[in-house]
């Protein structure tokens, strides 16, 4: 006989055992079938046994420091809060745990809290202990209180709720009756709430608990086992605390948590316990260093909480802890009086404290008004409707402000305005950034037109057919001219987008006079056909739009269809790295290690500097002393995508890979850190381009030595050659090349949001220049391009799968955002199968 056995002395000490047995065929027949059957019962049984202790050590039982070997059976409760004490003087020496202070106050307030629920049948029924984790001045105690309900009775858990965990306590610590060893200690206020049970911690006992005691010198503390790699299964907590009349400030240089916040994740909490209530945040993922998370409480105490549960490790993070004035996080807003300024919410950039109100106003000279733009405003908060904003807001005018808002323009209708600000007590933010500028009524805008909302766009703007005020107020009253089509909401649009299968107007109007019948398909380029050629697995329409959203038909294979390796098709629209195994060899899901930004990015209103991270499959291509000349994109560790011309020019020396050098990660021309530098070993230009036409402009660029895959140096995912990016599907842009036509090329990495064109309306407005391997992508109305130096850089779309698709090289264009002549881009999907010949990729 066999057993493998684990062990746990949790915190209640409970102890769980669990014993497996094998047994061993015993067999004493000389017959050989028998010993044959006996032999594999006994392997099968040696294998099972095998796996199962496997699981049981490696995945399941964990003894380090902070890594708990049992978790909570799945019907633990856990509430926690908090109680104030009266006539129970205050002593520093309760807030060491180790204390005998601690200790007898402690035991005490868990067995009143004990008495308590046993008052509660129900309660009572299910109680396990309850836990007092801390002392601060008040006097509060922290405590939490463990319920452990029995799978069978799960079902009666709805009238097990915090409501009536907080009306027994409270009915418990209003009662005047008290057993006699604990009336001395009287109960002033108690608070409740559900806790997630892996917060639950026991000061008393040693695993992964910390105090910290907060100074004006900044102090550090890391999560276990940084920067290698925390442990699994670990559940850590740190009790901060600084002096009475200070406020607590946490940042984390370092942060590199598992993606997936169920599994893992930090929690912080304005208080010394777990309370839902007073969560400040919870964050896991990735963070660049130039997005740090910053935190402060409100208070003098703050409790921070690692949870660990994926077998995926990270490498955790650093943090640097210091005490600062409570005035810093409680004294804002304040007069505005000079004619321009900037203002912000506490603290900004870091996060908001909560529980903070501020009043700013702005007051300009009699007879002007103030316009307000919000450079920045993020104060997201779980559950929050930002209709409502019954919780964290701006408040200006009478209306609430609240979520993450990409614009917000705002204007007086006096000489003053007030902009209120209001965090409660839990979930903080980014909070925002504000200009004001003080403004003449009588010419809002000199040499402008004035939005409704009060902001200035130059006058070309105007009716151009695209909301550049945010409240179309510049579309409104247009008279439309001769080569645009009148909107049934009065907007004006270029004729060109009428019928291009985009509701350009917004209302549908320049998409129902189109000229099919009801019964009529209508392709991308116009042509109407019968509406059975729909999904019957042949390309009817030029551009395959009668095949392109079509649900899976097995078996048919059609230029749409996907192809997997073992030759079955797949007929669903971009079936490639969408998570879902559409083949039955997987091979839609190969190679899908792509197109993902391990950094959490901070999103910057209207600003077009991209950040460090956001764009890792960018390259920047320098040529001999010219410094950078094109862009291109990371497709595997050793190939770089980009476009011919960059290359084959009437110069030879472009094609000459030791005359380039290859810069990934890179987001500042003049900065080096996590800069990848590689030579060129090889440059593959595609054998039909044609300088003349620029028709297949692309390059594949073998590096001499493989990437290293980091941050800020990832690869791009190549779509299949069936991938479709539809007209009007929103895309980016990126490069350093000029900021405007004939103008300076970028220091920093610039991103631009551009849209997919119709294929026809494209071939229109290039005069017939386009091949099946470009593809038009901007906004006819100009403004938005690739200009030059961006050449070979890449398209890329988001899909809904998560990932990044590049569907475009920069290539060529009329100038660089001029009206109706946007930006040229080689196709990559009619590319694809080259790109695979060539690199294997
Ligand atoms: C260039 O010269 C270039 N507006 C790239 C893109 C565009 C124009 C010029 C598109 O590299």
């Amino acid at each position: 006989m066999h057993s493998a056995r684990y062990e746990y002395d949790g915190r209640n000490g409970h102890h769980e055992r669990i014993d497996f047995l094998t047994s061993k065929e015993k067999t004493s027949s000389k017959k050989k079938i028998c010993i044959v059957v006996g032999v594999l019962v006994g392997l099968l049984i040696l294998a099972a046994v095998a796996a199962f202790l496997i699981w049981l050590f490696v995945f399941k039982d964990a003894d380090s420091e902070g890594i708990i070997s049992k978790q909570l059976s799945p019907s633990a409760q856990v509430f926690s809060g908090h109680m104030k004490l009266v006539d129970v003087p205050y002593n520093e020496k309760l807030e060491d745990t180790k204390s005998k202070e601690f200790e007898a106050l402690a035991d005490k307030l868990e067995a009143i809290l004990g008495e308590n629920y046993k008052t509660d049948p129900l309660l009572a029924k299910y109680y396990t202990n309850s836990v007092v984790t801390a002392f601060s001045e008040g006097v509060l105690a922290y405590y939490w209180s463990q319920f452990d309900i029995p799978i069978d009775d799960l079902e009666i858990v709805p009238e097990f709720s915090e409501e009536r965990v907080l009306e027994t306590l409270e009915n418990g610590i209003t009662a005047k009756s008290r057993t006699a060893g604990l009336k001395d200690i009287s109960i002033s206020e108690i608070t409740a709430s559900i806790t997630d049970a892996r917060m639950a911690r026991n000061p008393r006992a040693k695993e992964c608990f910390f105090r910290l005691e907060a100074e004006e010198k900044p102090k550090t503390f890391s999560s276990p086992g940084f920067p290698k790699a925390y442990p699994p299964r670990s559940r850590c907590q740190w009790q901060i605390r600084a002096s009475e009349d200070k406020a607590i400030f946490v940042t984390f240089p370092f942060f590199n948590i598992e993606d997936d916040c169920s599994d893992d994740f930090v929690s912080i909490y304005d208080s010394l316990s777990p309370d839902d209530s007073q969560a400040i945040t919870e964050k896991c993922g990735q963070r660049p260093p130039s997005n740090p998370l910053e935190v402060s409480s409100s208070g003098n105490i703050m409790l921070i909480n690692l949870i660990t549960d994926s077998v995926t490790q990270k490498p955790g993070f650093s943090a640097e802890y210091s005490a600062i004035p409570i005035s810093k996080v409680k004294t804002c807003g304040g007069t505005l009086s000079k004619s321009e300024g900037v203002f912000t919410s506490p603290l900004h950039p870091s996060f908001y404290p909560p529980a903070v109100d501020c009043k700013w106003t702005i007051k300009v000279p009699d007879g002007q008004k103030v316009r307000v733009k919000f450079t920045m405003f993020r104060m997201k908060e779980p559950g929050v409707d930002i209709r409502v904003c019954h919780k964290d807001f701006v408040e200006v005018m009478g209306t609430k402000y609240c979520g993450e808002l990409s614009s917000l323009s705002l204007t007086s209708t006096t000489n003053v305005l007030e902009v209120k600000f209001h965090s409660d007590e839990s979930h903080t933010d980014k909070g925002f950034n504000a200009e004001y500028r003080a403004y003449d009524p009588s010419n809002p805008c000199p040499n402008k037109f004035a939005c409704a909302s009060g902001i200035c766009i130059t006058k070309e703007l105007q009716c151009d057919g695209w909301n550049d005020c945010g409240d179309m107020s510049d579309e409104m009253k247009c008279k439309c001219e001769k080569d645009q089509f009148a909107c049934g909401n009065g907007l004006c649009k270029p004729r060109l987008w009428v019928c291009d299968r985009v509701n350009d107007c917004g209302d549908g109007s320049d998409e129902i006079q189109c000229s099919c019948e009801d019964n009529e398909w209508r392709c991308g380029d116009g042509v109407c056909l019968p509406q059975d050629v729909v999904c019957d697995s042949k390309r009817d329409c030029e551009d395959g739009s009668d095949e392109a959203s079509c649900k899976t038909s097995p078996g048919i294979c059609s230029d749409f269809s996907f192809k997997c390796e073992n030759k079955e098709c797949v007929n669903k629209v971009n079936a490639e790295c969408d998570r879902v195994d559409d083949c039955s060899d997987s091979s839609d899901e190969k190679g899908c290690d792509c197109g993902t930004r391990p950094y959490k990015l901070n999103r910057i209103v209207g600003g077009q500097n991209a950040e460090l991270g956001e764009w890792p499959w960018q390259v920047s291509l320098h040529f001999l002393t010219y410094g950078h000349t094109c862009g291109a994109s990371i497709i595997s560790n050793r190939w770089l995508l980009s476009a011919s011309h960059c290359f084959v020019t009437s110069s030879p020396s472009n094609h000459v890979a030791s005359n380039w050098q290859t810069y990934s990660g890179m987001q500042d021309q003049y900065k080096q850190d996590g800069v990848q530098h590689r030579k060129l070993k090889r440059i593959i230009s595609h054998p039909d381009y044609n300088q003349m036409t620029f028709d297949y402009d692309i390059a594949l660029l073998e590096l001499s030595e493989p990437l290293e895959f980091t941050n800020t140096i990832q690869p791009i995912c190549l779509p299949a050659s069936s991938h479709v990016f539809p007209a009007g599907m929103s895309c980016t842009v990126t490069g350093w090349g000029a900021l405007r036509e004939g103008g300076q090329k970028a220091q920093l990495l610039q991103k631009a949001s551009v849209k997919i064109i119709n294929d026809t309306v494209c071939n229109t407005v290039t005069e017939g220049q386009v091949t099946s391997r470009m593809l038009c992508s901007g906004f006819l109305a100009g403004g938005v391009d690739a200009c030059q130096g961006d050449s070979g850089g890449p398209l890329v779309c988001f899909e809904e799968s998560g990932k990044w698709f590049q569907a475009g090289i920069v290539s060529w264009g009329e100038g660089c955002a001029r009206r109706n002549k946007p930006g040229v881009y080689t196709r990559v999907t009619k590319l694809r199968e080259w790109i695979r010949t060539e690199t294997g990729v």
